[in-house]
């Protein structure tokens, strides 16, 4: 074990404590739990280990003047302020690639889910409906129209599987995509308008925020399927909560939510709704290769050589 300071910033996978704890001098959210003790350690913390969704603020980086990396499990680093991390030239990293299968596949499985209603379903049986008779029909899936917004690393995973399933690809983001076959809109508006299917996988942060407002969610119709494996912030929830209450939307199928894990009542009071627990990459596989990514940073770093999987502000250029 080497005499490295690194702290957690938040309750991160046992996965990647273990890695840390056998390495460093690991100290386990020591901001939060004794703040004596982390005003001693934090003059030598080197580093800060975070998850997709923690917080590390420029307020907690400025309490750690030997800070050189902040390495997240996770491909989105949202809840990182790089711009202070980039003021001090500390690195900031995080794991892309080495997920974009599992949460392909989870967009993929609750798009089926909204549209077959098969959490619906399967309560329709358990709770012994079937007896008295068949569920109301439910929506075809193949051949229909999906719209992404987000054509990055993830996008580009769920659109390869949807070709399989004979849908019709368009997508939005703030520029076209080289080599990208698929229709491009510019403006949102104009993607939700011509979706059977919206599906989220931009990032989250200040440049996304309610990107999905009222009138996304009008533009996308009645029958339209709104699906988010992005951030909770990307849709403006409250507007979602109001378009599937008065029926402005087919349906909504929902990985990420405003203030995880924290889930509206009025979203799980409605029925159609598809609500599952921030499980985009949430398989043992997946998260292994996570941890071992972040964990491989902060080894590279501190054997001097460059780390693997820098977040794209930090990249050299
Ligand atoms: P990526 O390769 O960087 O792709 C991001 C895409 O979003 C790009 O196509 C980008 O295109 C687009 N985009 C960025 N800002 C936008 C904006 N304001 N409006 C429209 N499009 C915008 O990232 P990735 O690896 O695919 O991951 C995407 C995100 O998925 C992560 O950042 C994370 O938030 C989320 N995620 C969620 C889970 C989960 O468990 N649910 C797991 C992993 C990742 P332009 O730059 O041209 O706009
Ligand atoms: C997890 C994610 O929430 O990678 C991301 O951006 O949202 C997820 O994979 C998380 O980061 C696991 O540590």
């Amino acid at each position: 074990m080497s005499d490295l300071h690194v702290l957690a910033a938040a309750k991160l996978s046992p996965l990647y404590t273990s890695q840390l704890s056998a390495a460093f001098q690991f100290h386990d959210r020591l901001h939060e739990t004794d703040p004596v003790a982390f005003a001693q350690v934090a003059p030598q913390v080197r580093a800060v280990a975070g998850s997709g969704d923690s917080k590390i603020s420029a307020d907690l980086i400025a309490q750690l003047p030997a800070l050189e990396l902040i390495s997240v499990m996770g491909v989105g680093y949202d809840g990182v302020d790089v711009a202070a991390a980039k003021a001090r030239g500390i690195m900031v990293t995080h794991t892309p690639n080495v997920l974009n299968d599992d949460v392909a596949d989870l967009a993929i499985g609750l798009m089926l889910c909204a549209a077959r209603q098969l959490p619906a379903a399967d309560r329709f049986v358990r709770a012994g409906h079937w007896l008295g008779g068949n569920m109301p029909l439910a929506r075809k899936m193949s051949g229909t129209r999906l719209g992404l917004v987000g054509m990055g690393r993830i996008g580009q995973a769920i659109a390869q599987r949807a070709q399989a399933f004979g849908m019709q690809i368009a997508y939005h983001t703030r520029s076209p995509k080289a080599g990208v076959p698929y229709a491009y809109h510019a403006d949102l508006l104009s993607l939700a308008r011509v979706s059977d299917f919206l599906v989220l996988i931009t990032p989250g942060g200040a440049g996304t925020r309610h990107l999905v407002n009222a009138q996304v969610l009008q533009a996308l119709g009645p029958k339209g399927i709104l699906v988010n494996v992005a951030r909770g912030s990307v849709v403006d929830e409250a507007a979602l909560i109001e378009a599937l209450e008065g029926g402005v939307i087919g349906g909504a199928a929902l990985d990420v939510f405003e203030d995880e894990p924290r889930v509206p009542q009025r979203l799980i009071d409605l029925p159609q709704v598809v609500l599952v627990p921030h499980i985009g990459s949430a398989t043992g596989q997946t998260r292994q290769a996570m941890a071992d990514l972040a964990f491989g940073n902060l080894r590279e770093h501190f054997a001097g050589r460059p780390v693997l999987t820098p977040v794209p502000e930090c990249a050299a250029t």
